[in-house]
């Protein structure tokens, strides 16, 4: 062995093991060292290799090489047949060369000048066998019996998908024509997004994928959701499968390849990925200096999927019979993914000097090939064999989920200015010569005449009778209908009776118990409710101790697909760790991204698998919108429903933390999400009123008009505090609009404030009432304001009518109709930034002065950190004094005695809430 050695893990394990018989070792060695003297590097290498495959056919190496040549994985010989005829086979061809026409001449009517709106033309090129193999042979529809598959379209491909409708019959011309023109769709069509998601669409687009490595994610935890409903009795998804398509640039972005190892380590042979490796991103070459997919494989291989490799057509495979010395496969294994993409955006005689011609062996091999037959050699990823082959091969793989790796080319078909060209992701439209050029790669019988003006090139469709489109529809109706597709809610759901809601009403009596704690209580009482409680999905991303979830552990169990085949370390106390198959709590490890992903995989369950299921997913607050607020998006734009809480909220409680985890601002970034509605809750039987509503809002009858594909967003706190029993008047609808009143004045004379609070703060401004009155003799209401951005909304909606209803009476804001009667200056202060409580400042009627936690958050005590903020209840009064001197009904030097007097500077002197 040689000194460098042990620089390898492998040679790292050699070393440490006694060698039992090292003459023997040594003789193995020799013999290879002869081997490469005598045969060449080549040959040594093939005969490692073969013995390899040996080995581990007996079972003596159990590991997949990490990296393998740069040929295609499936031999040749093993390849099965194409199904169907040659004649149909030609059909399939035909049918793809108008979905390609199709797909280009829509974004290329949508840059008419004066639209101009853009879309992808390269991107699809380079998918459109990848796609049409799975349509013709592959992807089962809803209505196919085992419920149909899941397919995730890469998003920017998404003139291919329109382009398929259109010949499908399920789009017109005019529709085709509103590409990317949802709102003006001067066409007459219905307005097609440039991506993939359903608000649009409701009946066509199911998973938005277009924000790059998202699509991954999700369609990682689709796969694992789908288990989840099987083992757990809910629904027989045994036959439904996950395809995702991804772009080989889109696989440098950490969400698609993060989560790798739960597709590996929950065997979800439900899920395919395809990657189309075009070997280019947006700007230029993915790996130009390496190789991009077998980078891919190594990675893949080392999270422990099954790669499949399908990089050459079949023009390839007589070369490489011939290839007796291996240097056409060397050659193609050590070629750089930047000189591949010059390769295409050439010619046959520039493949000939700088690919083949760099070996005489390979040069020699295409001696007798004419320049034009060079060029005819295609990529694996274009060759509907191959990739049949492949797609076969990964559905019959069990035990790990498999990567198609497909090497294309970028702009395939589209002629010398778009293949391969850096540019080509950006060419958003054909010229009159391009497009002549295209009609006649693809065959499609339309004149030079109408092709002269770009803009108004026609699309090809023929007769319905036409055997290609009849062929294609057969196909379609023989695997459960066309695809995409989305189907609504259908299913009628029977909302949870009362008596979940009544421990939340009681209030704590002597105790003090947090509202992180009251929430997750009223979930576990839900979770026991007989009829409902199966479709509750807590979701948690390693927190579960921190909010007092652990005691679901044996209980409701944690989902794993493998069960639990280990002793857990406590399995003789009452609350051991418990995983199980029939698991109902998703314990995502320690990943807010795959937390979101199986948000969206449950909170979308009641549209993909028409089986409403309720996401509860609770996360440390400032690691929700803050860390993945795109899959936020993501979520919205798939209509996802359900519950996300942003627990230990608030950026004063979390006692010593800090600034990475004290959240004062996830409100303002839930408040930019249209799908959130949010709430600030003080006490748990708001709590309880807001989530028995939002239950009924999302999966009710939808007969209160309101909009049902929502998500709720609710902050709750870890500080324990006194939970006041519900008073026997609440109001019920002030709770849920968003503000109702909790102390009245007393009637005992001085001037009057009225303290708006939420969350946490409630208490603060609770003792900041009976302080005016004791210290200042002013006399305060106090309002808790449970969502200061539905109040917001509602103000918004008020002025949006007013203005374009001039001539009538104005509408009055929801939060000024129920302030309005009080007197004074209002004071508003939450554990948040100010911008919370400015948010509804225009419908205050009359002076409003904010608190709020503004900047960083910080470690110390909590009357330390809200005195540092000035939040407290002395600075509650402060303000109050000064809101009333502003107003002329006090004197202004009260303020500064007041200020003096709780020494308001002092972050010592801010104090825990006295007990009451
Ligand atoms: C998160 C995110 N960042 C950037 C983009 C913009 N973008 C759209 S497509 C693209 C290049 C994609 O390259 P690749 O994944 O290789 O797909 P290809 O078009 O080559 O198939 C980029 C950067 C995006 N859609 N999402
Ligand atoms: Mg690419």
């Amino acid at each position: 062995m040689t000194e460098h050695d042990d620089k390898h893990l492998v040679h790292g394990y050699l070393r440490q093991l006694p060698d039992s018989d090292a003459e023997e070792t040594r003789e193995w060695i020799d013999s290879i060292d002869d081997l490469i003297k005598v045969s060449g590097k080549e040959r040594a290498r093939f005969i490692i290799g073969a013995i390899r495959e040996h080995a581990r056919k007996a079972g003596a190496i159990t590991k997949p090489d990490l990296m393998t040549q740069y040929v295609n994985t499936i031999p040749w010989d093993e390849e099965p047949e194409y199904p169907g005829t040659p004649e149909e086979q030609d059909l399939e061809r035909q049918f793809r060369s108008w979905t390609r026409w199709n797909a280009a001449v829509m974004v290329t009517r949508a840059q008419k000048p004066g639209i101009g709106v853009g879309g992808h033309i390269s991107s699809y090129a380079a998918q459109a066998t990848l796609y049409e193999v799975g349509q013709n042979h592959f992807f089962r529809g809803q209505d196919a019996p085992g419920g149909g598959d899941q397919i995730f379209f890469q998003g920017h491909s998404s003139p291919g998908n329109y382009a398929r409708a259109y010949l499908e019959g399920r789009l017109t011309e005019a529709d085709l024509d509103s590409f990317r023109q949802e709102a003006s769709r001067t066409s007459g069509g219905r307005g097609l997004p440039s991506y993939p998601h359903p608000h649009q669409m409701k009946d066509f687009w199911q998973f938005p994928t277009v924000s790059l490595g998202l699509g991954a994610t999700n369609s990682i935890y689709q796969a694992w959701f789908n288990r989840y409903l099987h083992e757990r009795g809910i629904k027989d998804t045994s036959d439904q499968h996950v395809w995702c398509f991804l772009g080989d640039g889109e696989m440098d972005e950490p969400e698609s390849r993060g989560m790798l190892q739960l597709a590996a380590g929950q065997k979800l042979d439900n899920l395919t990925w395809v990657i189309n490796c075009n070997l280019q991103r947006l700007d230029g070459p993915v790996r130009g200096n390496a190789n991009i997919v077998q980078e891919l494989e190594a990675f893949f291989k080392g999270a422990g999927w099954n790669v499949i490799k399908v990089l050459w057509g079949g023009g390839w495979d007589k070369l490489l019979r011939e290839d007796k010395d291996h240097a056409l496969s060397d050659l193609m294994s050590n070629t750089l993914d930047g000189d591949y993409q010059g390769y295409r955006a050439n010619d046959g005689a520039y493949l000939r000097n700088n690919f083949f011609g760099r070996d005489p062996r390979t040069k020699a091999m295409v001696e007798d090939w004419t320049d034009d037959e060079l060029w005819q050699l295609r990529r694996g990823g274009h060759d509907h064999h191959k990739i049949y082959a492949a797609y076969r091969a990964a559905l019959a793989h069990k035990g790990e989920p498999t990567v198609i790796l497909a090497q294309t080319v970028k702009g395939y078909d589209l002629g010398s200015n778009f293949a391969g060209r850096n540019s080509t992701h950006q060419m958003k439209k054909l010229s009159s010569s391009d497009l002549k050029l295209l009609r006649d790669t693809l065959q499609i019988p339309i004149d030079d005449s109408q092709l002269e003006d770009p803009y108004s090139a026609p699309y090809y469709k023929p007769a319905d009778d036409h055997p290609a489109l009849v062929h294609m529809r057969e196909m379609r109706q023989k695997l459960g209908g066309f695809i995409p597709e989305r189907r609504g809610q259908r299913e009628v759901v029977e909302l949870p009776t009362e008596k979940p809601f009544k421990s939340m009403e009681k209030g704590s009596g002597k105790l003090k118990v947090a509202t992180t704690m009251a929430l997750v209580r009223l979930l576990k009482d839900l979770m026991r409710d007989k009829k409902f409680g199966f479709r509750m999905v807590p979701i948690v991303p390693d927190e579960a101790r921190t909010f007092g979830m652990d005691a679901m552990f044996p209980s409701s169990k944690i989902f794993n697909t493998l069960g639990q085949h280990y002793t857990a370390v406590d399995h003789d106390m009452l609350l051991s760790y418990k995983e199980s198959t029939q698991g109902q709590l998703l314990h995502t490890g320690i990943t807010e991204a795959g937390s979101m992903s199986a948000f969206c995989a449950a909170g979308t369950s009641y549209s993909t698998h028409n089986k409403v299921m309720i996401p509860f997913y609770i996360f440390y607050s400032m690691f929700g919108f803050q860390r993945t607020g795109d899959q936020m998006w993501q979520a919205m734009d798939q209509l996802t429903k359900g519950f996300i809480i942003g627990a230990t909220a608030g950026r004063t409680t979390l006692q010593g933390e800090g600034s990475q985890h004290m959240d004062g601002h996830s409100p303002v970034l839930a408040s930019t999400n249209p799908g959130m509605i949010i709430y600030d809750a003080a006490y748990a039987y708001e709590l309880a009123h807001i989530f028995r509503d939002g239950l009924e809002r999302m999966y009710g009858d939808g007969s209160d008009g309101r909009s049902q594909e929502v998500m709720y967003y609710l902050t709750v706190y870890n500080e324990p505090i006194h939970q006041p029993a519900e008073p026997e008047n609440a109001d019920v609808e002030g709770i849920i609009r968003g503000i109702h009143k909790i102390a009245d004045v007393d009637g005992q004379g001085g001037p009057k404030v009225n303290l708006l609070a939420s969350g946490v703060a409630v208490p603060w401004a609770m003792e900041a009432k009976n302080m005016l009155r004791r210290d200042w003799g002013v006399d305060a209401t106090v309002y808790s304001v449970t969502s200061w951005y539905e109040l917001r909304k509602d103000g918004l909606k008020v002025n949006e009518h007013n203005y374009l209803h001039p001539e009538e009476a104005p509408q009055k804001a929801f939060v000024t109709q129920k302030l309005e009667g009080e007197e004074g200056p209002f004071i508003a202060s939450s554990d948040f930034e100010h911008q919370v409580q400015d948010s509804i400042r225009e419908w205050v009627p009359g002076t409003y002065e904010t608190l709020g936690a503004n900047g960083i958050g910080i470690s110390d005590t909590r009357p330390a950190a809200r005195r540092h903020f000035r939040i407290d209840d002395a600075s509650i009064v402060v303000r109050a004094l000064y809101g009333l001197a502003k107003e002329g009904k006090i004197d202004r030097s009260v303020v500064k005695q007041a200020i003096d007097k709780y020494d308001l500077f002092n972050a010592v002197a801010g104090k825990a809430i006295p007990e009451a």
